[in-house]
């Protein structure tokens, strides 16, 4: 399986990081969204990262169908429960975690705008918002469990710590680390795995 990914995308590093506790194998291909890529629009219409590149000449997107297929792939380290109200629980994580990405990315795609307006500023500022909910509703549900969902690493807490680990990249003036302390917390339990540490984006 070829997975087009870019070393920077939260998306991609969620499905890599799935794969390395599934213990499958990907061959990675970089692939930058922003240029012209036809390739990729080939596999993915939407012309996204990450794309999945099945053996059949067939392809998957996007991360949340992606990390879905993987983790039915074998029943090593299930990541996504069977359970109806556990598996839901962890896609509502995973729908908070990869919200926060879609608007740190809308913000960080604003202030790039060479012409900068005042409308430009509102957008930042309401997706900025969004980042602050986020984090916050994080926070209160984590409370003082160390896993998100049970008590086993699933999906939700691979789609948390990446997020995470993009604001850091991408916002380091957020500063979440300092303000949300069970999150922190978590992050510095999971994100110190093997699967993150050989996916890290700097
Ligand atoms: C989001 C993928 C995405 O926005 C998913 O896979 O979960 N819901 C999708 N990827 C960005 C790259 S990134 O992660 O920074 C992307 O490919 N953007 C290109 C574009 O044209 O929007």
């Amino acid at each position: 399986m070829k997975l087009l990914h870019s070393h920077t995308s939260p998306y991609a590093r969620k499905v890599r990081v799935v794969a390395a506790e599934k213990k499958l194998e990907l061959e990675l291909v970089e692939s930058d969204p922003w240029l012209p890529n036809p390739t990729l629009v080939r596999l993915n219409p939407l012309g996204k990262v990450p794309a999945l590149l099945l053996d059949d000449d067939t392809s998957l997107f996007d991360s949340r169908v992606i990390v879905e297929y993987l983790d039915g792939l074998s029943p090593v380290h299930r990541l996504i429960p069977e359970n109806s109200r556990e598996r839901i629980a962890v896609k509502r994580w995973e729908a908070i975690a990869d919200g926060l990405c879609d608007a740190a990315i809308l913000a960080r795609l604003e202030n790039a705008r060479p012409d900068k307006n005042d409308s430009s500023h509102k957008q930042i500022a309401r997706q900025r918002g969004k980042i602050s909910d986020c984090l916050d509703e994080m926070e209160r549900e984590l409370g003082e469990r160390e896993f998100c969902v049970g008590n086993v690493l699933t999906l939700a807490d691979v789609a948390v710590a990446c997020a995470l680990g993009y604001l850091k990249l991408r916002f380091p003036d957020i500063n979440w680390e300092a303000t949300h302390h069970a999150l922190a917390r978590h992050y510095r339990k999971h994100a110190t795995r093997p699967s993150f540490r050989a996916t890290e984006p700097a």
